[in-house]
């Protein structure tokens, strides 16, 4: 082994900390020292006693380590207390990059910035007068969500990712190589990969992967701050399905609520959920409806009298309750989700409130953060008890996992409320390892080219931080967005793994149709063109929840090696084969570093790209097959009939791609009801034929029509005819052309 100085260095110091280097050594505790597996290794303080050390709320399981740490392990953290902080020092290559962090603005690479984990509502409308957005960045450096996690990319290509194994707060500070600065002491897990692809299928490993979510998840989406009265939502709906723009799901904020009472619906404003969501059914849309962990602290109202007399809520230092303003009038009182009791209580009332023909859960305000005064913060000494494999701990310690933890119990009760479909959850909070529970969206943006661009980065961040399921508030949240604004938005915004337009409260409408009918005209394509993609997106999908690959990727995944990639955030990849080139800017055009190699522009819906600059460029990988549907209203409707497969032949004229089908909702893919298909295409001459190449899974292949395009440097050309047979598509046609 070649070591360089600074890791000679960074040996030596480590060496004074730690006892444990040799290759036999295996401690008792799950969060010692050594090796996990052949790619990760865990580093803690040696003079800290094990029950110190927090139990990891981000793996799976503890994961103890089996042996001890090679001495000529790569990347290694040097370990120090300062007397207030205990700090780990991570020294990098040059021509290092680094990445993740989670859920925070700015630009996709994020050396040279300071990330301060600590989930709250952070009130970020506007940059503070004077300051530059690169600047504000910096002077906000934290969001909703906490992933203590490092993904580093080396100059060839290969890559590690730095994980600080504890729920404080951490600040991670990437002005010189990685520093993570915590209260309590910490672990440090380390993974090494060839590739960055190949550290985040070890994280997913570690951490878990998103479940498979059900399909109408990925459909369009459409919330504002609030739909109400239930007419109102049913207006939507039908405004929807009458100028023929898909959306799968409508989202009901917090105003269906009885006095902002948790599981409560108001009498007046929504009578009969049933009957609403029955209406919706009908007409091809889910619901998905709010819920805070604020709850009322009045006397008679059942969630309170319940918990109280279970013992479920937060309590100050003395024993007394914490009470602080939430939505509802008067004080509220928060559950503590680190008590198994109280996961299991909160999870008793999901079953009556996913009988009102609810679909989807959404979970905000779960920071936790304090609704009046704005900006309250949660004390840090309030008690949680902890339970089962939970030690009991100051908010201090539980603070970043409460999101977490809320979404933990949410979506195991809705999985034991509905045990045969998958749930959808949604949550503001999250920290790493989330993803096992919840999908997440990046809060409370602005109405700016800069929130647009960000969005990308951020939802690029989150999937390089296991989180492959996110997406911003479409148009911007606070503010309203001008129509070009919104145009370029809902244009990219269509390709978020997660995609939904929100609003806040009392703004204008901002509904596709909402800022005429030129931009109305532009997001029905963006839309239909994700309705065609979904096949595509929900292979991706199933990819990311076995091998933890985001479904948003950056351009550098296509060569990580190649250092010209390594900023380029105004692009991004979709999966592997589809590269989605944006208009981020208002002005001044954005210089692109695209990868090198084949890749062909393709369509979609007729749209014309160079002529509607909000709808970004698509191009197909060479080399890659392409499986889209057709245009639906909503995914109810069959998306594979026809099936086409749009082919990118690489030089040697070949290309292949995989399609995943199940029945969209249930589990029954889990006992093999699925049909996993790779479509081979081969050019012999003039004519390249596509067949299918291996499939798995016991469903049966449908009987169905299969059109297949193959785009080249001279146009596109098009075949149809049977997958079970194969298609001969003729590139000499020119009438093809
Ligand atoms: O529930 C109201 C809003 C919601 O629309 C938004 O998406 C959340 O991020 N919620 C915050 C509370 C309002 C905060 C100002």
């Amino acid at each position: 082994m070649r070591l360089n100085r600074k890791s000679l260095a960074a040996v030596g110091a480590f060496t004074l900390l730690t006892a444990c280097t040799s290759s036999e050594q295996a401690s008792s505790c799950p969060q010692s020292e050594g090796q996990i597996s052949t790619d990760v290794a865990r580093f803690s303080p040696s003079d800290v006693a094990c029950e110190d050390i927090p139990r990891s709320l981000a793996l799976l399981e503890p994961m103890p380590a089996t042996h001890g740490v090679p001495v000529d392990w790569r990347t290694r953290p040097v370990l120090s207390f300062d007397g207030d902080n205990y700090r780990a020092a991570i020294p990098i290559d040059d021509g290092t990059t680094l990445y993740g962090t989670g859920e925070i603005a700015g630009p996709l690479e994020r050396s040279g910035f300071v990330t301060d984990t600590w989930g709250e509502q952070p009130y970020r409308e506007d940059p503070p007068e004077g300051l530059n957005p690169q600047e504000y960045d910096d002077a906000t450096p934290r969001l909703f969500q906490a992933h203590p996690w490092v993904l580093g990319v080396r100059a060839d290509g290969s890559s590690f990712g730095a994980l600080a194994d504890t729920t404080y707060r951490t600040e991670i500070d990437l002005r010189n190589g990685i520093e993570f600065t915590a209260e309590a002491p910490f672990p440090v897990i380390i993974i090494e990969g060839d590739s960055p692809q190949a550290v985040l299928t070890k994280l997913g490993e570690l951490t878990g992967t998103v479940e498979l979510p059900p399909l109408w998840a990925l459909g369009y989406q459409q919330a504002r701050w609030s739909y109400f009265p239930d007419t109102r939502v049913k207006e939507i709906a039908d405004e929807f399905r009458a100028r023929g723009i898909p959306c799968d799901v409508i989202w009901i904020d917090i105003d269906y609520m009885d006095e902002f009472r948790v599981f409560t619906f108001h009498p007046e404003r929504f009578p009969d959920p049933p009957g609403l969501n029955d209406y919706l059914h009908s007409i091809g849309f889910k619901s998905v409806w709010i819920l805070d962990p604020g709850v009322q602290q009045k006397e008679g109202f059942f969630v309170y009298d319940e918990g109280l007399e279970g013992d479920h809520f937060l309590r100050r230092p003395d024993g007394k309750l914490f009470t602080a303003r939430s939505w509802p009038p008067g004080n509220s009182v928060w559950p503590d989700y680190t008590n198994p009791d109280t996961r299991a209580w909160w999870q008793t009332y999901i079953p009556d409130f996913l009988d009102n023909g609810v679909d989807g859960i959404w979970i905000d305000f779960n920071e936790p953060s304090i609704v009046f005064p704005l900006g309250t913060p949660t004390p840090e000494d309030l008690v949680h008890v902890g339970g089962a494999d939970l030690p009991p701990g100051t908010h201090a310690r539980y603070h970043n996992g409460y999101g977490m933890l809320m979404s933990q119990a949410t979506h195991e009760g809705m999985k034991l409320a509905r045990p045969g479909k998958r749930p959808f959850l949604l949550s503001r909070s999250n920290y790493i390892g989330g993803q096992r529970y919840a999908a997440m969206w990046t809060g409370d943006n602005s109405a700016s080219w800069d929130h647009l661009y960000w969005s990308v980065t951020m939802t690029l961040n989150m999937g390089l931080s296991g989180q492959p399921f996110a997406g911003p508030d479409i148009g911007g949240f606070f503010k309203t967005p001008t129509p070009e604004l919104y145009a370029h938005w809902i244009g990219v915004g269509a390709f978020f793994p997660f995609s939904r337009t929100h609003t806040i409260q009392l703004s204008p409408p901002q509904e596709p149709w909402s800022f005429g009918p030129e931009v109305e005209a532009i997001s029905k394509a963006a839309i239909e063109r994700r309705y065609r993609m979904l096949p595509y997106i929900y292979t991706l999908f199933r990819e990311s929840s076995l091998n933890g690959l985001p479904v948003w990727r950056p351009v550098f995944f296509a060569d990580p090696a190649d250092a010209t990639l390594r900023t380029e955030d105004h692009a991004f990849l979709l999966g592997a084969d589809v590269l989605v080139v944006p208009v981020l800017t208002e002005s001044d055009p954005h210089e692109f570093n695209l990868p090198s190699g084949i890749w062909r522009d393709f369509r979609l819906v007729g749209e014309d790209p160079s002529a509607t600059p909000s709808l970004p460029v698509l191009k197909l990988r060479g080399g890659a097959i392409l499986p889209v549907g057709r245009i639906v209203q909503n995914t109810t409707e069959a998306l594979l009939e026809p099936l086409t497969l749009i082919v990118s032949l690489d030089a040697s004229g070949r290309a292949e791609g995989i399609l995943y089908e199940d029945d969209g909702e249930g589990y029954a893919y889990v006992d093999g009801d699925y049909l996993l298909t790779t479509y081979v295409a081969e050019q012999t001459g003039d004519t390249v034929m596509v067949s299918v190449a291996t499939e798995e899974g016991d469903r049966q292949r449908p009987e169905r029509t299969v059109n297949v395009t193959v785009v080249t440097d001279d146009g596109a050309f098009d075949g149809s005819g049977s997958e079970t047979t194969g298609i001969t598509v003729d590139l000499s046609a020119e009438s093809a052309r």
